[in-house]
């Protein structure tokens, strides 16, 4: 099923709203944000120079520091008075970024969320089980009323406490998961140790993920976990821009839809700015056409990945965007070789004697960069012979090598020995950062 009418619209359709939305939302902003409208007045631009789509390239982009330049709330359009909602996003240095919602941004929040939803094959049958902490984090709270939304039966439970969520899961009988990728991968691991078979004896039959990427090995592991029978889609989204809600798979897999009606995306290069062609991969540039408190264009968000306007086969006509290759503050460069901690996922997940939980530890001795990546195996027989640890150890620094150009040095574990997240993942660490 498709949510709303806007899903379906023609490419010229579509262009016309948006220019229109775009116009009506510039001229907000240049009123009523004064660091924009610095922006703009250095850039030399005008709203009136914004005649079609492709003048956008002359606006200046927005970028985190704007917002904490003017934190908490200088980058608004409307007084606090009229917010209902705040959320933040706790960065690692600095102030958090502040973001608010109007009555108005809220329902227009809630309909991107159902569309996302309903993209991943949800309906009002649906016993949905939100395993994304409740709090300043905007996955739960935007997926919980996108969900009650389309008459979903919604269960708050939040993150952790895994042990309880699995009887909750089991005795609801709850259809659906909405959880963090490296969250799903635990709860079942979790439900396996206490007897249960996530696949067999619980009913989840979609699985919603999103806050972090899921790349295909990793759904993969997704369906070994929770049965094929699962519908394991992903969905994006960012604080800045509203929360979840900005792109979501549809059934087919075939890139994450973009809710073009509210965001306007561009992909630029990411070291000089410029506007990339349909297709080409580089940084995602958003602008938002219908929030009232934070309407941000051109907003720069690092991650990186590319567009197709082509079509899908689900009928609906809104751009895809393909799954985040990484961000570009998180691409590693280790002796030379450029590498995203994804690339490295997909080559791992692809052997088949380890699980899907890894750590990579960069550092940098004697001036030379080094890289250890610590693997859990999936099975512990493994452990009792050095012979075939040292030759599955080998296997995986060659596949490493070939594929990526990348020398590292691995290092096997035993099953459950790292961490679990039960939001974001965090698997790299720098140490050369240091
Ligand atoms: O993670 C919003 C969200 C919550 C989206 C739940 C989907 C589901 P932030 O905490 O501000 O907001 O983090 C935003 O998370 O710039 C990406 O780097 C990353 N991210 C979010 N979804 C995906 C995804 C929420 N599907 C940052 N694939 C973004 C890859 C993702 N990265």
């Amino acid at each position: 099923m498709i949510w709303a009418k806007e899903e379906t619209l023609s490419r010229s359709e579509m262009d016309e709203l948006q220019l229109t939305r775009l116009k009506g939302t510039l001229k907000r902003i240049y009123d009523k944000v004064p660091a924009y409208r610095d922006k703009m007045d250095k850039a030399g631009v005008t709203c009136d120079d914004i005649k079609t789509l492709a003048d956008m390239k002359k606006l200046p982009f927005t970028v985190k520091q704007d917002m904490r330049d003017t934190y908490p709330f200088g980058m608004f359009t409307v007084p606090k008075k009229d917010l209902v909602r705040i959320h933040a996003s706790s960065g690692t240095t600095g102030k958090p970024t502040v973001v608010g919602y109007t009555k108005k941004d809220m329902a227009m929040w809630t309909e991107c969320v159902s569309r996302i939803a309903c993209m991943g094959g949800a309906s009002d049958e649906d016993v949905a089980q939100i395993s994304f902490g409740y709090g300043m984090f905007t996955g739960a709270l935007g997926l919980h009323y996108g969900l009650e939304n389309i008459g979903a039966s919604v269960i708050p439970v939040s993150s952790g406490n895994t042990q309880k969520q699995i009887m909750y899961m089991k005795d609801f009988g709850s259809t659906l998961l909405v959880a963090t990728p490296s969250y799903a991968l635990h709860i079942a691991e979790v439900a396996k140790e206490m007897g249960i078979d996530p696949a067999k004896d619980l009913n989840i039959q979609i699985g919603l993920f999103g806050g972090e990427g899921m790349t295909e090995p990793m759904r993969d592991e997704m369906h070994k976990l929770w049965g094929s029978h699962m519908k394991a889609t992903q969905n994006y989204g960012m604080s800045e821009l509203v929360g979840p809600g900005v792109s979501g798979e549809c059934l087919e897999l075939c890139g994450m839809h973009i809710n073009e009606d509210h965001f306007i995306p561009e992909i630029i290069d990411p070291d000089t700015g410029e506007v990339l062609a349909a297709g080409e991969k580089g940084e995602l540039v958003v602008s938002c056409i219908t929030k009232e408190a934070l309407p941000l264009i051109r907003y720069r968000t690092g991650d990186i990945t590319r567009l197709f306007y082509e079509p899908c086969k689900c009928g609906r006509t809104t751009v895809r965007m393909e799954n985040i290759s990484g961000r570009s503050d998180d691409m590693l460069i280790v002796r030379g070789v450029n590498v995203f901690p994804t690339q490295i996922e997909e080559v791992l997940l692809q052997v088949e004697e380890i699980g899907p939980h890894y750590e990579i530890f960069v550092d940098r001795k004697n001036y030379l960069d080094t890289m250890e990546i610590k693997v859990e195996l999936a099975d512990e027989s493994l452990l009792d012979s050095y012979a075939k640890l040292g030759e599955l150890e080998k296997k995986i620094k060659f596949s490493l090598r070939t594929v990526l150009g990348l020398d590292a040095v691995i290092k096997l574990v035993a099953p459950r020995s790292l961490k679990r997240f039960e939001g974001k993942a965090r698997r790299v660490t720098d140490l050369r950062k240091k």
